[in-house]
C-alpha cells in the first residue's frame, strides 16, 4: 500500500541552514532560558508580523494561560467557542476560569458578537474568540460588544500567522493574541508559540511569567510558569521563517486548485476564501459535506488519505466538558453543532504534490 496522504505535514527548513546555528549552540552551550537565537527570532518575528512585541512560548496553550494571567483574569467567567480545538477551552479550565460557550456566526466558523452578548453576566470577566483557520472573526462586532461591558478580549490566533486585514496584522486586534509553532501550523517551531502584547510593559510581565516570574534572580514578581522556548526550537525558528513566503504562495496555488476541482461538486460546499481586504495564509482547506461527512472520511481514509474534522467533536460534548457542563445552562449553538458534523479538512501543505491533490479531488468527486 502507498504512503498514508496526511492531512498536513509539517514544513522543515533545509538540514544545510540549521546546521551553522547548532554548532554555534553546541559551542556556546547555552541551550535554554534565553539566548542569541531567542532573541532574533522575537525581533525577527516583531518584524516579519508587523506587531509591536513578541514574546516567545513553550507551545500555544501556554500562550492562552500566559495572556490570561498578564491580563489579571484569573477567576469567573470567558465567553469563549465551542468551534474550535480542545485547549482553547484547556487553557480556561487551567486557569481556574470557568467557560462559557456562544455560537458562531452562521457564515464562517468564528464567534458570532450578538450570541456573545447575550452571555454577557456579571460574572463574565473576558471574552476569549479564535480565528478559525486563520480566517478573521468579526473583529469590530467583538470590539465592540467587549467595549461596551468594558471587556478584555483575547484571540486565539493559533491559525493566523502572518495573516492581514485591511493592510494591518490580523494579530493587532484586540488586548492580546496568541500562537502556536506547533508541527502543524504553518509557521512551526516543533513545539512552540507566542504572545502578542501591545506594550512593553505587556511583554514584561510575559517575559516574566514564562519564566516562573522571575523578575531578576532574588524576586518573583508573580505566580510565573515554566513556559520558555529553547535554544534549538529558535534556531529552528529563524531557519523556518526564511522560507514561510514561500511556504504560503505554495499554499495558495493548492488551494486554487482545490476550489477549481471541488467548487462544483453539489454534495459539497467550499467555503469562500476570506474577503479581498484580508491576505490569508490558507492554513486549512475546510469543506462541508452536510450529508455522509463520516462515510466520505472513512472511504478516504481506506484510499489512504488521513483527512480530520476539524473540529468534531464540539468542545462541549468532550467528557469532562459534558459533565463539567452539566449544570450550565446549555448554550445550543446550532451554527457550531452544524459545522461540526459537516467540516472535512483536506490535506494541505506546502509539498503536497499536485498529482497528489487531483487524486484526492477525483476521489472525493467519485464518492460524492
Ligand atoms: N488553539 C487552537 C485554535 C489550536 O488549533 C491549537 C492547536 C492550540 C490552541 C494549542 O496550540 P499548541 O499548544 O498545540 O501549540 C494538532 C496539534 O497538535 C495542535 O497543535 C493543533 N492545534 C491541532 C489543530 O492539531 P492533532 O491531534 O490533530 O495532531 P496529529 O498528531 O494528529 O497531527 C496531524 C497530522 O499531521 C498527522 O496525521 C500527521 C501530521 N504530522 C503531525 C506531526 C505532529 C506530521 O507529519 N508530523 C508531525 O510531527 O493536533
Amino acid at each position: 500500500m502507498d504512503r498514508p496522504i496526511f492531512v498536513t505535514r509539517p514544513d522543515m527548513p533545509p538540514l544545510e541552514e540549521l546546521e551553522p546555528m547548532l554548532r554555534q549552540i553546541w559551542q556556546s552551550r547555552i541551550l535554554t532560558n534565553g539566548g542569541e537565537f531567542h532573541a532574533r527570532l522575537e525581533q525577527e518575528l516583531a518584524r516579519y508580523l508587523d506587531v509591536p512585541y513578541v514574546s516567545l512560548t513553550a507551545n500555544g496553550t501556554l500562550s492562552l494561560m500566559l495572556a490570561l494571567r498578564a491580563l489579571g483574569i484569573e477567576q469567573g467567567e470567558v465567553i469563549t467557542t465551542p468551534y474550535s480545538f480542545v485547549a482553547t477551552t484547556h487553557a480556561l479550565q487551567w486557569s481556574g476560569l470557568r467557560p462559557v460557550f456562544a455560537d458562531i456566526s452562521p457564515k464562517g466558523f468564528a464567534l458570532d458578537p450578538d450570541r456573545v452578548e447575550e452571555q454577557i453576566t456579571p460574572r463574565t470577566k473576558a471574552i476569549l474568540a479564535v480565528h478559525v483557520y486563520g480566517h478573521p472573526c468579526d473583529c469590530a462586532g467583538l470590539r465592540r460588544v467587549a467595549g461596551r461591558y468594558g471587556l478584555p478580549l483575547i484571540y486565539d490566533a493559533s491559525h493566523a500567522f502572518g495573516v492581514r486585514m485591511q493592510g494591518r496584522s490580523l494579530l493587532e486586534q484586540g488586548d492580546m493574541a496568541t500562537l502556536s509553532f506547533h508541527a502543524t501550523k504553518v509557521f512551526n517551531t516543533i513545539e512552540g508559540g507566542a504572545v502578542i502584547c501591545r506594550s512593553l510593559a505587556m511583554k514584561q510581565e510575559i517575559d516574566r511569567l514564562r519564566n516562573f516570574g522571575f523578575a531578576g534572580e532574588t524576586e518573583i514578581t508573580g505566580i510565573g510558569i515554566n513556559a520558555k522556548l529553547d535554544e534549538l526550537r529558535c534556531a529552528y525558528g529563524l531557519a523556518a521563517l526564511r522560507h514561510v513566503d514561500d511556504a504560503i504562495a505554495r499554499r495558495r496555488s493548492l488551494d486554487a486548485i482545490y476550489r477549481r476541482e471541488l467548487g462544483a461538486v453539489p454534495a459539497l460546499t467550499v467555503p469562500p476564501a476570506p474577503a479581498e481586504d484580508v491576505e490569508w495564509n490558507y492554513s486549512h482547506f475546510p469543506v462541508l459535506v452536510p450529508q455522509g461527512r463520516d462515510r466520505l472520511y472513512e472511504r478516504l481514509k481506506s484510499d489512504g488519505i488521513l483527512t480530520r474534522r476539524y473540529f468534531y467533536p464540539l468542545i462541549t460534548d468532550f467528557e469532562p466538558y459534558r459533565t463539567l457542563l452539566a449544570s450550565q445552562k446549555i448554550c445550543e449553538a446550532p451554527n457550531a453543532r452544524r459545522a461540526a458534523d459537516s467540516v472535512l479538512c483536506l490535506p494541505l501543505y506546502p509539498d503536497l504534490p499536485e498529482q497528489t491533490l487531483l487524486r484526492i479531488t477525483d476521489l472525493i468527486k467519485k464518492y460524492c
